[in-house]
């Protein structure tokens, strides 16, 4: 099926990343400045990309996926305070690394979401009424979403919002095993991006799955924003599940990002790995370290990569000086207070319905409404 929406949502306008440092945004040294103030992590013009070797001479107007991560890796690097945007940990082998994380003793968010959900998914199922359809932002492999489609009345449709092409027929092809007569209709785009959402398909509401605590992975500022977009688009009436981490406990935090396994710096390390691949980058991964610490004044984990030791590196034919002990950011992981988040999606024009929070972490699932006022 392809609908209007499925054409807009085919990121041919830059937009931003979901990004910690879009402040303080850089252009590479010896480029043209970003043009439109309205998208600030966007695209860099394609002159850039091609003057930096990225694109050749084939210069489209339209920023690929790999333009952007040329553009974002360029950008990001120059910085004083290196940054990268942790949406780019995910390719094949970073999304297989991430599910391995997901199977960690020391990753409570994926055990404490199951159980959350296990628990709830029948009020939830009551508060949305029959004939949901059920849209998931960023769905990846998908495996808690039967829990909810399993207590659901009658669901509509599934629609699993992903960039991941693969990740995307897999888990759609599992649930139609599972739910025989679900239409499923999966959209491959950036839940970020989507210009509107796909059409209620029955008679019941939206109800927007954002799980795993990945809106923890955007600033404030821009979780708020998306939000906003989210409710507007969503319409009166819509619901949203959301997973939200509101533990305080370093002894718990930092193993969860730092596991004794090693998959956690895998993870991380493969982005260097990734830009060898993909933009003729010369990092020698055995050069740098994953460090992941907590900060309690921001209510977020890190995530680095720190130089071993002093190091010159290239990346698209532009050289990057690294001191030794110097920092590459690569994940923020907010987890903010209950009151924190509830009054952010206030603003943004959602009224609280449930909140369901695990024991032993403070792993959240909040319920929410689209207000009459949004
Ligand atoms: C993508 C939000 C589920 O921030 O906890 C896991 C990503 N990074 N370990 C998180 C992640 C390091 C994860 N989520």
């Amino acid at each position: 099926m392809h609908t209007a929406l499925e054409r807009a949502a085919v990121p041919a306008r830059a937009a931003r990343a979901p990004h910690p440092r879009r402040a303080g945004f850089a252009v590479p040294a010896g480029s043209t400045p970003a043009t439109s103030g309205a998208s600030p992590a966007g695209a860099a013009p394609a002159a850039a990309l091609a003057a930096a070797g990225a694109t050749g001479s084939t210069a489209t107007p339209a920023p690929s996926l790999a333009a952007q991560f040329a553009h974002d890796v360029l950008a990001g690097l120059a910085r004083r305070r290196r940054s990268l945007p942790c949406r780019w940990l995910y390719d094949e082998r970073g999304s297989a690394l991430f599910e391995q994380i997901l199977g960690l003793p020391e990753y409570y968010p994926a055990e404490a979401e199951r159980a959350i959900l296990q628990q709830a998914a029948e009020a939830i199922a009551l508060a949305a009424g029959p004939h949901a359809t059920v849209i998931e932002l960023g769905s990846g492999s998908a495996c808690k979403t039967p829990l909810l489609l399993g207590a659901l009345d009658r669901p509509a449709a599934y629609v699993p919002v992903d960039l991941g092409e693969a990740v995307l027929a897999a888990s759609a092809a599992q649930l139609a095993a599972r739910f025989p007569g679900l239409p499923i209709t999966p959209l491959q785009a950036d839940f970020t991006r989507l210009a509107a959402l796909p059409r209620r398909q029955g008679a019941g509401p939206r109800l927007l799955f954002f799980a795993g605590c990945t809106i923890g992975n955007f600033e404030p500022d821009d979780a708020e924003a998306l939000l906003q977009r989210l409710a507007r688009a969503a319409g009166e009436g819509a619901l949203l599940v959301v997973g939200v981490d509101h533990t305080r406990d370093p002894a718990l935090l930092v193993p969860a990002y730092d596991d004794s396994a090693g998959i956690t710096a895998a993870f991380n390390l493969n982005l260097l790995v990734r830009i060898n691949r993909e933009l003729q980058g010369t990092f020698d991964p055995a050069a740098f370290r994953h460090f992941a610490q907590y900060d309690p004044t921001e209510q977020r984990v890190e995530m680095h990569l720190l130089s071993r030791r002093s190091q010159r590196v290239s990346v698209l034919g532009r050289e990057f000086h690294f001191a030794a002990g110097e920092a590459i950011h690569t994940e923020s992981a907010y987890k903010p207070s209950p009151f924190r988040f509830v009054a952010m999606a206030h603003r943004a024009g959602w009224k609280q319905k449930q909140l369901w929070v695990h024991g032993r972490s403070r792993f959240a699932v909040h319920v929410l409404q689209v207000a009459p006022w949004a």
